[in-house]
C-alpha cells in the first residue's frame, strides 16, 4: 500500500528506535567484553533489583542460584496468583497485553537479545558493523543484502502459533480483550486467530510490501520470491529496491499504533510478555496505563520500570519460561479445558498464507526488523506444531464487542 510521509500532516508521527544508547555502536562496544555487555550487565542488575524486591514476584530459573532465591520466592510469591485472582473476580474486562519476541520462541523463532541464541548474538554471518544495522532504513538503502538474508529465515510459513498465542486469544474468546500490541513481524498472533481489530502490529509484518524511497505498494508475494530467490525486489516506479512492510529503526510506526491513546488509559491490567522493552517508542507505553492498573509481567527477567525497586504497587511479575508460566496461569484461571479445546480446534484447520491473504490493517508507514527462523522446538509441538486457524475467518462468531474501534478506523 502507497505511504506517504508528508500527505497527511494533522496524523502524528513516531518512528521506531532502539531507545538511545543501544542504536549508538560505540556505546554498544565500550559497554563490556562484546556488544551485549551493557545488555549482561543489565541483566545482573535485574537479578540485584529481584533479590531486593519485595513486590509481588516469583521467580523461577532465574532466581534458583542465588543465595537469598528461596527467600525471595518464598516471601513474594503470588504474583500470578494475585492476578488470576482479579480476573476471575471479574475485575480485568480490558486486558491489554504488550508482548514481544519472547513469545514466539516457543514456536522456533529466536529473539533478539537473549545471550547465545538471540538474532543479536548470531550475526556475523552478515558482515555489518553492528547488530542494529540490519534494521537501520539508511544502510538498507545502501545495502539491502543483510536484511534480505535476515528475511529469509524469518519470513512467516514454517512457524506455527504456540500456547502462548492461543492464550491471548482466549483472552479475546472469554471477552477479555482490549488490545494485542506486538512488537513481532512474524504474523503468529494474526495466525492464531486473534481478529485483526485485536491487534496492533506495531512493527509492521511481512504481509505486505512497499519501495523503501517512494512507497508505491508492491505485491508481497512477488517481493518474497525475489527475497528467497537472492534477488532485488525494485520499483515500478522508481526503481529503488523494495523491502517488506516491517519497521525499521528510524521509520514511521503503523496508524493503528496510535489506538494505544485510546486502549492504555481504559486497560484494566496490562500483561507484558516475552520484551525486553528495549525498543522505542513501544517500551514507553508500558508507563502509559493508570497508575493503579495491575501491570503482570511474564518474562525471563526483570525488564523496564519492572527492573526498579521497589516496584510499583501495582505491579506484579513472574520471572521464568513463559509458555511455563502462561500454562500456569492458564491453570489458576481455570481455563484448561478451554484452551485444550481451542487447541485441539485448530488441528484440523490448515495453515493459510498470510501474505496472499488480504490485508485489513491500515499501515502508514514503514516498518522492519525480524525475528530468524529456526526449527521448531519439542515445546512448540505442544501447541505450536498444531497448526493454525486463519485468523480472521474463525474469530468473527466468537465476538468480543468491547472493540470499539475497527483498525479500518485507527487512522
Ligand atoms: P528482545 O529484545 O529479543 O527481548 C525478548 C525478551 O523475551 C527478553 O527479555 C528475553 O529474556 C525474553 N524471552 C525470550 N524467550 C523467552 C522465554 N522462552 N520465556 C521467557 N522470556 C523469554 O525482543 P523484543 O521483542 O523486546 O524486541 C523488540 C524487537 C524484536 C521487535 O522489533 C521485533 O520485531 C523483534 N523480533 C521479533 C521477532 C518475531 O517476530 N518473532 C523475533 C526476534 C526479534
Amino acid at each position: 500500500m502507497n505511504r506517504s510521509r508528508s500527505s497527511q500532516p494533522p496524523v502524528p508521527r513516531v518512528t521506531r528506535s532502539a531507545g538511545g544508547r543501544l542504536t549508538e555502536p560505540a556505546e554498544r562496544l565500550d559497554s563490556g567484553p562484546g556488544p551485549y555487555g551493557k545488555q549482561r550487565r543489565k541483566q545482573a542488575d535485574s537479578a540485584l533489583a529481584q533479590d531486593l524486591s519485595q513486590m509481588s514476584m516469583s521467580g523461577q530459573d532465574t532466581l534458583n542460584n542465588s543465595p537469598s532465591a528461596s527467600a525471595v520466592k518464598s516471601s513474594s510469591r503470588g504474583g500470578l496468583a494475585s492476578v488470576a485472582r482479579l480476573v476471575k473476580l471479574g475485575r480485568c474486562k480490558n486486558v491489554v497485553v504488550v508482548a514481544g519476541a519472547g513469545v514466539s520462541t516457543a514456536s522456533g523463532i529466536p529473539d533478539f537479545r537473549t545471550p547465545g541464541t538471540g538474532l543479536y548474538a548470531n550475526l556475523e554471518k552478515y558482515n555489518i558493523p553492528y547488530p542494529e544495522a540490519i534494521f537501520n532504513i539508511d544502510y538498507f538503502s545502501n545495502d539491502p543484502q543483510p536484511f534480505f538474508s535476515l528475511a529469509k529465515a524469518l519470513y512467516p510459513g514454517s512457524h506455527r502459533p504456540n500456547y502462548i498465542h492461543y492464550f491471548i486469544r482466549m483472552l479475546h474468546h472469554k471477552g477479555l480483550l482490549l488490545r494485542v500490541y506486538t512488537q513481532n513481524i512474524d504474523g503468529l498472533e494474526k495466525l492464531c486467530g486473534i481478529p485483526d481489530d485485536k491487534l496492533v502490529e506495531a512493527h509492521g509484518s511481512f504481509a505486505t510490501a512497499a519501495c523503501h524511497l517512494c512507497y508505491t505498494a508492491y505485491p508481497a508475494e512477488d517481493a518474497k520470491q525475489a527475497i528467497m530467490n537472492d534477488k532485488v525486489p525494485i520499483c515500478t516506479f522508481c526503481a529503488a529496491t523494495v523491502k517488506p512492510d516491517v519497521v525499521f529503526f528510524g521509520e514511521d510506526l503503523p496508524q493503528k499504533y496510535f489506538l494505544n491513546t485510546q486502549d492504555f488509559p481504559k486497560a484494566d491490567l496490562l500483561i507484558i510478555m516475552g520484551t525486553s522493552l528495549q525498543i522505542e517508542p513501544f517500551a514507553s507505553l508500558v508507563n502509559t496505563v493508570r497508575s493503579t492498573v495491575p501491570r503482570l509481567l511474564l518474562n525471563r527477567n526483570a525488564v523496564g520500570p519492572f527492573e526498579k525497586v521497589p516496584l510499583r504497587r501495582a505491579d506484579h511479575m513472574e520471572l521464568g519460561d513463559l509458555e511455563e508460566t502462561v500454562r500456569r496461569f492458564a491453570e489458576m484461571l481455570g481455563w484448561n479445558d478451554d484452551m485444550e479445546e481451542l487447541m485441539r480446534s485448530q488441528e484440523t484447520l490448515s495453515l493459510p498464507t498470510l501474505i496472499s491473504s488480504p490485508l485489513s490493517v491500515d499501515q502508514t508507514s514503514c516498518q522492519s526488523k525480524g525475528a530468524p527462523a529456526g526449527t521448531e522446538t519439542s515445546r512448540s509441538r505442544a501447541g505450536g506444531q498444531r497448526g493454525a486457524s486463519s485468523g480472521s475467518e474463525e474469530t468473527d462468531s466468537e465476538t468480543d464487542s468491547k472493540s470499539s474501534a475497527s483498525s479500518s478506523q485507527s487512522t
